[in-house]
């Protein structure tokens, strides 16, 4: 679990480099950035179910047969195992936003997953765009409350989605 900081320096320590002009403008860029974050992070945490809930609706109306009979978010359990999955991308997001850095989303996320979806028949598509959904709304919600800039907002989220 790294975060931006740590991760500059790790890197530099590593070829026993003192911080160059890369990296000090690296480290003024998340620094500058880091009210901004902290800010979408709380709008995270302050709508985390209804985000989850909305984009799982707006999910479930765009691609109508994961809730059929057949499909896999059919029956209440498996329903709610997306939901559950959805609130988890959402949160380790928060966390990655926070960091200024994604190996958070690697190592306690994206480990393994793939394996997990397909032997459960998960559809990848369906949840890259509930990750994706989630990404919009929070960036609504971020320019709405008054961040001009909202492209930061990105990385984590695209990072689960690649
Ligand atoms: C299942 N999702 C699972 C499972 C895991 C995860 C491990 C199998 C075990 C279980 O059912 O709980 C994911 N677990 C995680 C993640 C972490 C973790 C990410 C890291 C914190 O610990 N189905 C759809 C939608 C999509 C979906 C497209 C929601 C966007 O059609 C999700 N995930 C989904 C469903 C299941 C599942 C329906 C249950 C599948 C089954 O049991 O048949």
């Amino acid at each position: 679990l790294l975060d931006a900081v740590t991760s500059l320096i790790k890197n530099y320590d590593v070829s026993g480099r003192y911080l160059d002009r890369d990296a000090i403008d690296s480290l003024k860029s998340y620094f500058q950035s880091g009210t901004t974050r902290i800010q979408v992070a709380n709008i995270i945490n302050a709508n985390s179910p209804e985000l989850v809930l909305n984009a799982g609706k707006q999910l479930f109306e765009e691609v109508p047969e994961l809730i059929r009979a057949g499909g896999n978010a059919y029956t209440t359990r498996r329903y709610s195992a997306c939901l559950r999955d959805m609130d988890y991308y959402l949160r380790y997001a928060s966390y990655a936003l926070i960091a200024g850095d994604t190996s958070v989303l690697d190592e306690r996320v994206l480990q393994g997953l793939r394996e997990t979806y397909n032997s459960l028949g998960v559809p990848i598509a369906p949840t890259v765009r509930g990750i994706q959904i989630m990404k919009e709304m929070i960036k609504e919600m971020a320019f709405a409350s008054g961040v001009e800039d909202t492209s930061f907002v990105d990385e984590p989220f695209d990072h689960l989605t690649r």
